[in-house]
């Protein structure tokens, strides 16, 4: 695991590119937890909603406000290592906004169009971008299953006017093509339990999933303690969240596949 909290150069680089990997954020033992769990989860399948990406697709994904103490999404999501981490970033206490997997499937699974997520939680009464999202590699992420992209240093252009693109809510595309003239656009490559921290006003988004291996990626939203939303919404409001020792996602972890394995005799 890289090694945590984090180096005022690591601050820095945030607060200049508007992201930060951290790699190997989860280690092995966690990582395939979270990719078992999730793959056999059932409720993910039953649960996960569509949205048309304007090219022919669709991508698929599963969002979640509640915070479960037995299963490790919310053992992750209330991880130390994270929350700490976001927190450095951002300057204020965090809470849990939501977490969301993304299924992109082989062959099939959808691409995002570009979007700042402040360009759609703002409607949600969040004064302030004051917002982080990190995403950790379910499965590799690569430029041929449909990585991230972001735009390097984008989350200093402001909050952007976001419309509709297919079933998504995505940045003004005039605009968007003058910034990806003049912004560097990374590929997020990552590893399995590697992950991206990213601002909320940073663009990004994703290509179609053509090739034959599934890209899923767990991603945990936070909000911070200042930017407590002024009216309710289909997100959480400001509540302290309990922030856990990083050796209970392994201890979580292990429990919940357990109990999976054990419901799947
Ligand atoms: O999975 C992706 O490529 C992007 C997901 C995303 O941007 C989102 O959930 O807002």
């Amino acid at each position: 695991m890289r090694h945590l909290p984090l180096f005022e150069v690591d601050i820095a680089q945030f607060q200049r590119d508007g992201f930060l990997l951290l790699p190997d954020l989860l280690d092995e033992e966690e990582t395939n937890l979270l990719r078992e769990i999730a793959k056999a989860d059932q409720a993910l399948e039953r649960d996960a909603g569509s949205r048309a990406d304007g090219e022919g697709g669709a991508v698929k994904l599963v969002v979640r406000n509640e915070l479960p103490e037995d299963t490790i999404y919310g053992a992750i999501v209330r991880s130390a290592r994270i929350v700490h981490t976001c927190e450095q970033v951002l300057g204020d206490e965090v809470y849990h906004y939501h977490h969301k997997m993304i299924l992109k499937e082989a062959k099939v699974g959808g691409a995002w169009a570009w979007h700042q997520d402040y360009g759609y939680w703002y409607n949600n009464g969040c004064l302030w971008p004051d917002m982080a999202s990190c995403m950790i590699a379910v499965d590799r992420a690569t430029q041929e299953n449909g990585c991230l992209q972001v735009v390097r240093g984008s989350h200093r252009l402001g909050r952007i006017e976001h419309g509709k693109i297919g079933d998504q809510t995505g940045a003004d595309p005039e605009r968007v093509a003058e910034i990806v003239k003049r912004l560097e656009t990374v590929y997020v490559e990552m590893e399995p339990g590697s992950a991206v921290l990213f601002h909320g006003n940073t663009l990004h988004r994703s290509d179609q999933n053509k090739s034959d291996h599934p890209r899923w990626a767990f991603i945990c939203c936070y909000n911070t303690r200042h930017n407590d939303p002024y009216k309710d919404s289909k997100h959480p409001r400001y509540s302290r969240m309990d922030v856990w020792d990083d050796a209970r996602v392994k201890e979580i972890g292990r429990e919940h596949r357990q109990r999976q394995l054990e419901a799947a005799k």
